[in-house]
C-alpha cells in the first residue's frame, strides 16, 4: 500500500480523499494556491506545498508545479480528485514517467475515452446499446449525407467535447449548415481538436450513469445507476439513486451489459458510464474516467467506500468481491449547495459569517467550508454536498427536507432555497423529471414573477 498521497485538487473532494487516505493509514499531502492557504484540506493534511498563485492555470493546472510537489515530499501515489487534471492524459503520462502512481485507469484508457469518437467506437465494440451516429464529419455535404442516413434531429458533437460545450442540434436539412460550423468553431475555441461528428437527437431523456469499479486482474461489479437528470447548463443540481425510473429488473440487465464491457475493454479502477434514457431503452454517451462529485450516493445504498477502493485498486489490490456481494440498500439523494444567487446562478464568493450543518440518521454533508471562512471567487462555486440516505424514496425525501430546513449558512447566498423548491415540486415527488425539467420549471418561475 502507499505510505503518501498527494492530492491534486481543492475544495470538498481534497477533504474527501484526505479522510479516506487517514481511514487507510496513509499519510496526505495538499497542495494549494496561494487562495487557499486557509483551507480545511490543508489545515488537515501532514504536508502541505504552494504551488503557485490564485489562477487555476497557474497553481492547480500546473502539471510540473504538482508533479515537483510529489517528488520533493516523497510522495507514491496522486490522487487527482474531479475536475482540473483528473482526466488529462498527459499529466497521468507524467505523472508515471516519475515513478509515481496516478490513481486511475491506464494513461491508455483515459485517451481512448477522451475522444468520443473512440470512446463510442470501443463502447459498441464492447457491446453497450448507443444512438446511431457518424465518424468525424468531413464537410458541410458529408454531415447532410449522414444526417439523411441517421434522420432528424441530429446533434453535432466535439471530439473532445463533454459536459455539452460546442454541442448544436438540427432538426431538418436547412439547419446543418450553421449547426456544423457553428459547432466546428465553437471545438477550435475550447478544446485541442475541432473535429466534430453527429448522432441521433434524443429529445426527453433522462441521464443515468453507472458507477463501476475494477481492478488490475479483469474483475468487474457495478454499483448501480445514479439519476442526474434534475440539471441546468450542463450542472447537475440533484442526483438520486435508484433511478425512479428503473426497476429491478431493467437495472440488472443494464448492469451486466456494463460488467461485460468493462470486462472487455479492460478498463480498470473506478469509472462511470453516461447514459440517456428513454422509452425504456439505455444509450450509451460517454465515460468518465475519474472520481464523480455524486459518488456519496452510491456510497450510502452499497456502503462501499469508493476513494478507498480507488486507492486499493490503483495499489495493485484485488476488488476481493464479487456482484453477488453487492447489495442495495434503501434511497440516496445528493443536492449540490453552491455559493450564487438561486434565481440568477451568479456566483456569490465571501465570508461565511455562521455555518450550521444538518445532521441525524441517514444525513452526509461533504465540505470543506468552517464559520469564519471566506470562499475564493477563483473556482467552482459548489461549497457544499448534502446527502441524505432512507430505506424508501419517500422517506429520503422527508429527511432531506427536514436537513435542508437545519442548514445554516450566512454571509454569502446560496442554492438551498432553489433545492427547497424543487423538491416540492408534484413531478419532482413522482419521479417524472428528464433533464429539461429544472430548466423549464426555471423559466415557469420567473414568467410568474
Ligand atoms: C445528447 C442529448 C440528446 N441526444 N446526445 C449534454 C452533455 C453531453 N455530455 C451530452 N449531452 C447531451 N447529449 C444525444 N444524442 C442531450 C444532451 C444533453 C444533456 C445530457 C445529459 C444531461 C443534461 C443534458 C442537457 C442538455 C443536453
Amino acid at each position: 500500500m502507499f505510505e503518501k498521497v498527494l492530492i491534486a485538487n481543492r475544495g470538498e473532494v481534497a477533504l474527501r480523499i484526505h479522510r479516506a487516505c487517514r481511514e487507510m493509514g496513509i499519510r496526505t499531502v495538499a497542495v494549494h494556491s496561494e487562495a487557499d492557504a486557509n483551507a480545511m484540506h490543508v489545515r488537515l493534511a501532514d504536508e502541505a506545498v504552494c504551488i503557485g498563485p490564485a489562477r487555476s492555470a497557474d497553481s492547480y493546472l500546473n502539471k510540473p508545479a504538482i508533479i515537483s510537489a510529489a517528488v520533493i515530499t516523497g510522495a507514491d501515489a496522486i490522487h487527482p480528485g474531479f475536475g482540473f487534471l483528473s482526466e488529462n492524459a498527459d499529466f497521468a503520462e507524467m505523472v508515471e514517467k516519475h515513478g509515481i502512481t496516478f490513481i486511475g485507469p491506464t494513461v491508455d484508457q483515459m485517451r481512448l475515452m477522451g475522444d468520443k469518437i473512440t470512446a463510442r467506437k470501443a463502447a459498441k465494440e464492447a457491446g453497450l446499446p448507443i444512438t446511431e451516429g457518424s465518424p468525424a464529419l468531413e464537410s458541410v455535404e458529408d454531415a447532410k449525407s449522414w444526417a439523411e442516413k441517421i434522420g432528424y434531429p441530429i446533434i453535432i458533437k466535439a471530439k473532445d467535447g463533454g459536459g455539452g460545450k460546442g454541442m448544436k442540434i438540427a432538426y431538418s436539412d436547412g439547419d446543418i449548415e450553421e449547426a456544423f460550423t457553428m459547432a466546428k468553431a465553437e471545438a477550435k475555441a475550447s478544446f485541442p481538436s475541432d473535429v466534430v461528428y453527429m448522432e441521433k437527437y434524443l429529445q426527453h431523456p433522462r441521464h443515468i450513469e453507472m458507477q463501476v469499479l475494477a481492478d488490475k486482474y479483469g474483475n468487474v461489479v457495478h454499483l448501480g445507476e445514479r439519476d442526474c437528470s434534475i440539471q441546468r447548463n450542463n450542472q447537475k443540481v440533484i442526483e438520486e439513486c435508484p433511478s425512479p425510473a428503473l426497476n429491478q429488473s431493467q437495472r440488472h440487465e443494464i448492469g451486466e451489459i456494463v460488467r461485460k464491457a468493462i470486462a472487455k475493454i479492460g478498463y480498470c479502477n473506478a469509472g462511470t458510464l453516461e447514459f440517456l434514457y428513454e422509452n425504456g431503452k439505455f444509450y450509451f454517451m460517454e465515460m468518465n474516467t475519474r472520481l464523480q462529485v455524486e459518488h456519496p450516493i452510491t456510497e450510502a445504498i452499497t456502503g462501499i467506500d469508493i476513494v478507498k477502493e480507488q486507492i486499493r485498486i490503483a495499489s495493485g489490490a484485488h476488488l476481493g468481491y464479487t456482484q453477488e456481494d453487492i447489495q442495495f440498500n434503501g434511497h440516496a439523494i445528493e443536492c449540490r449547495i453552491n455559493a450564487e444567487d438561486p434565481a440568477t446562478f451568479i456566483p456569490c464568493p465571501g465570508k461565511i459569517t455562521e455555518w450550521h450543518a444538518p445532521g441525524g440518521l441517514g444525513v452526509r454533508v461533504d465540505s470543506e467550508i468552517y464559520s469564519g471562512y471566506t470562499i475564493p471567487p477563483f473556482y467552482d462555486s459548489m461549497i457544499a454536498k448534502l446527502i441524505v440516505h432512507a430505506n424508501t424514496r419517500n422517506a429520503a425525501l422527508m429527511r432531506l427536507r427536514r436537513a435542508l430546513e437545519e442548514f445554516v449558512i450566512m454571509g454569502v447566498k446560496t442554492t438551498i432555497p432553489l433545492h427547497q423548491e424543487i423538491i416540492s415540486q408534484p413531478e419532482y415527488l413522482d419521479g417524472q423529471y428528464d433533464i429539461h425539467w429544472l430548466e423549464n420549471f426555471m423559466k415557469s418561475i420567473q414568467n410568474k414573477e
